[in-house]
């Protein structure tokens, strides 16, 4: 057998043969289950960032480890030119889950966003009747949708943008959680859509007043605007519900999920609408060779069933309110406010002494807590939802004490 790779070697050959498209932390993890994975030598970590909010069900949850495993030994990818017999069967399944008339795969987040652009572009065509290239869609300053151009085009960071263009027109940029600025877009007839976020996760975590989305979509309602609603992140249980839009009562004419959709076994992403909205893309006009596999159905319905089975979203409810409250406790100038909802949660840190929210990330990884800071001064707190309230109060320990050992 060949000799294992040290982190030291792995992260060499990541750095030689790699993109530098990412800054990771310096940890080489080889194995994961449950809340917690370990690195090439075997030290053993929380992991509070659940490959963004992917691994709700845990790292390796068996039962959709065995859905995966088991498929992909009898048929993995047929593409859509042929029927399998496992993908109506998700269909349905996923479509009763969520509540909708119709579902359309792909693989990413983005591509979700994507897909959910051109529905709501081609409705309003169809539908709406605004005039050829006309459709606008609201989107929100600081919004994180992917990483392709079109998606970056409704981009308001830099960092994401720059350098990137010339840029997808069609957009209109207004503040998240401002429901005038949305009334004044929505006056435009050639709103077609707004895309939000129910609750912003790269911006660090941002959640909107209460009453925001319910409003919203109101107001959407009134206008005959599609309100889209990017759950990638926010949805199968991570905020406490099974969507973030479920806390208002709010259902949107047209869902995007991904990455938990999952378990972050295998990139699944779909987009859900009704028939007055999906049937507006006809053969042709968009798809995906993966999207749609029987791997893909398998996993995903392995992935749903993990929640409803294991009652993820009241954990992820109960044990938010465990965190916040523990992490309200800590008596330290560097905890500026905790923020969140359920099991997606942020600490804004206030430097000390030149220490900032990487410097706690580092000391936190050499405790045994893997976390990443966003924006130099927030941390995000998101672990698996399948954590224990004991493996929670320990990993709050792990913080409690980093965080002091900077005072
Ligand atoms: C990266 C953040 C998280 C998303 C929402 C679509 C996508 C994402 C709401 C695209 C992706 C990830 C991707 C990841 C960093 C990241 C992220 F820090 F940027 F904000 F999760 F917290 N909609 N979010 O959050 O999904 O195409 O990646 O499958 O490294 O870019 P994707």
């Amino acid at each position: 057998m060949a000799e294992k790779l040290s982190s030291k070697a792995a992260i060499e050959l990541e750095d030689k043969y790699g993109a530098h498209n990412y800054h990771p932390l310096a940890v080489v993890l080889s194995k994961g289950d449950g809340a917690k994975v370990w690195d090439v030598e075997g030290k053993e970590y929380f992991d509070f960032l659940s490959a963004y909010s992917a691994v709700n069900q845990g790292h390796c949850h068996p039962k959709i480890v065995d859905a995966m495993v088991e498929q992909a030994k009898t048929l993995t990818l047929t593409s859509r030119a042929f029927y399998s017999d496992a993908w109506g069967v998700y269909e349905k399944f996923v479509t009763e889950y969520f509540g909708y008339d119709k579902v359309l795969p792909m693989n990413t987040g983005a591509e979700g966003d994507e897909t959910a652009l051109k529905l709501c572009r081609r409705w309003a065509y169809d539908k709406k009747g605004i005039e050829t290239d006309k459709a606008k869609i609201i989107v929100c300053a600081d919004n994180f949708h992917g990483r392709t151009i079109t998606v970056i085009s409704m981009s308001t960071d830099p960092e994401s943008k720059t350098g990137f263009g010339p840029y997808t027109p069609g957009f209109v940029v207004i503040p998240y959680n401002d429901l005038d600025a949305l009334a004044k877009e929505l006056e435009d007839p050639n709103v077609a859509g707004f895309l939000v976020e129910p609750i912003q996760g790269e911006a660090g975590v941002v959640v909107p007043h209460e009453g925001y989305l319910r409003k919203a979509f109101e107001m959407c309602k009134e206008k005959n605007v599609l309100f889209i609603a990017d759950e990638v992140q926010t949805g199968i249980a991570r905020t406490g519900k099974l969507l973030a839009c479920d806390h208002e009562g709010v259902r949107p004419d047209v869902l995007i999920l991904g990455k938990a959709l999952s378990g972050g076994v295998y990139p699944v992403s779909a987009v859900l609408a009704d028939d007055e909205v999906m049937l507006t893309i006809k053969p042709g006009q968009h798809g995906s060779t993966f999207g749609g596999n029987p791997v893909a159905a398998k996993v995903a319905i392995a992935a749903l069933e993990v929640v409803k089975e294991e009652g993820l979203a009241a954990k992820a409810q109960k044990m938010g309110e465990i965190f916040r409250s523990e992490i309200e406790k800590i008596d330290s100038e560097m905890i500026e406010l905790v923020r969140g909802k359920g099991l997606l949660n942020a600490v804004v840190i206030k430097p000390k002494n030149g220490k900032t929210a990487m410097d706690v990330c580092i000391k936190m990884a050499e405790n045994g807590l893997l976390a990443k800071p966003t924006h130099d001064h927030i941390i995000r707190f998101v672990p698996p939802l399948v954590i224990s309230e004991e493996q929670l109060m320990e990993a709050v320990g792990i913080i409690k004490e980093t965080i002091l050992s900077f005072e």
